[in-house]
């Protein structure tokens, strides 16, 4: 990556900083809801190669041809100022530059960096706050900023709130800065806390498998704002502040004070947190092995009540059952993207092959089937 930064800019590169994409294990779409959710960062990642300048130039490229492909290629050039205006692919990471200056009024020199990842873009693995993390942590560094991770994911947030237009929550940067290897972190999005849960699938023989539906989403455009929307209409007419203050035990009692698609909603919510507590106290006694049921009801629960997945993600995740996962689901915003998978290591690569052939049989795009696992959060990479 030096020698391509080199190439592109005329110089070595200061450091390099990376971020891994993330996987979450349970507890999806609860962050903007104060639920509960168990992500972990995986072992793909984003880097950012950066070197500052003297004057309030930013230059930045990156070798993805998909990326240099939708943006017509070549280095995009902006200056701090003018950074909130970026489009396409360099908006994730000029956005941090904009957003940075605004909340936090830092006036650091330009700089010129150079991207490289290998964090699938549009799978429900968060390529985007991969690149924001990196930038955030490389810009904290060299600028001496000193911000803490937990106010680094606000400014992620906001990223994707405003420069990239997509209303999210923190889930993803959360996951994406918090990350240990070997752990998931416990997210309780009502006290805003993380807790390290080690995972020990290595040790019990278990691994996570990431079938990409090769769906794309976008949820700048796509049904996640409506799906927000909806949350917050069964909030409102529950008179909670977040669907956080509904008990498992009271969701039906609300069945027919709402509209029927919103009481859904409000039922994936409330169990999806209930099963992440599951999961993370399953995992946390030693238990693995036994979260495959709950992952599944996860799905079941997307797929009838929160209605985010696609008929490819589904016809994976019923394969993924059939050849012997112990459990699998859509993970990340859905509308598109990928299911994860739990299964025995040792049946990982024969499962992954049936489970391609049996979605391409049932006529979807054959997915592309990859192993993951827990891996480090946003940092410096060595020299
Ligand atoms: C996307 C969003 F970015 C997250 O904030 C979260 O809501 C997730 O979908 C669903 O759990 O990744």
């Amino acid at each position: 990556m030096r020698e391509a930064f080199a190439a592109a800019f005329g110089a070595e590169p200061d450091g390099i900083w990376s971020a891994p994409g993330r996987v979450n294990l349970i507890g999806e779409h609860t962050d903007y809801n104060g639920g509960l959710a168990l992500p972990f960062g995986i072992d793909r990642r984003t880097r950012v190669a950066v070197r500052l300048r003297d004057d309030d130039v930013v230059r930045v490229a990156t070798d993805s041809a998909q990326a240099q492909a939708d943006d017509g290629g070549g280095i995009v050039t902006a200056t701090l100022a003018t950074a909130g205006e970026a489009t396409g692919w360099s908006r994730y990471l000029l956005g941090v530059v904009h957003v940075l200056r605004r909340e936090r009024a830092v006036r650091g020199v330009g700089f010129d960096a150079l991207v490289s990842s290998d964090v699938p873009v549009g799978v429900g693995v968060s390529s985007s706050a991969a690149l924001e993390s990196a930038a955030l942590v490389a810009l904290d560094e060299l600028w001496g900023l000193g911000i803490p991770r937990g106010e680094m994911v606000r400014l992620g947030q906001l990223v994707e709130n405003e420069v990239v237009g997509a209303p999210t929550g923190t889930l993803d940067q959360s996951a994406v800065l918090l990350a240990e290897r070997d752990h998931a972190v416990l997210l309780d999005f009502r006290a805003d806390t993380a807790e390290q849960v080690p995972l020990g699938f290595e040790a019990a023989g278990l691994e996570i498998l990431v079938i990409d539906s090769l769906v794309r989403h976008d949820h700048a455009t796509g049904g996640y704002g409506e799906r927000r929307r909806e949350c917050e209409e069964a909030a409102r007419i529950a008179g909670v502040p977040t669907l956080r203050e509904i008990a498992v035990d009271d969701v039906e009692a609300w069945a027919d004070r709402m509209p029927a698609h919103v009481h859904r909603r409000m039922r994936h919510i409330v169990t999806d947190t209930d099963r992440a507590a599951r999961v993370a106290a399953l995992v946390r006694d030693g238990r693995p092995r036994e979260i495959g049921p709950i992952l599944t009801d996860g799905h079941v629960s997307q797929r009838d009540d929160f209605e985010d997945s696609v008929p490819a993600i589904d016809a994976a995740v019923e394969a993924a059952l059939a050849a012997g996962a112990l459990g699998a689901r859509l993970t990340g915003g859905g509308f598109g993207g990928a299911a994860i998978a739990l299964v025995d290591a040792a049946e990982s690569a024969r499962i992954g092959a049936e489970v391609a052939d049996a979605v391409e049989a049932a006529g979807h795009a054959r997915p592309v089937v990859f192993t993951v696992r827990a891996s480090q959060g946003a940092r410096r990479d060595p020299d």
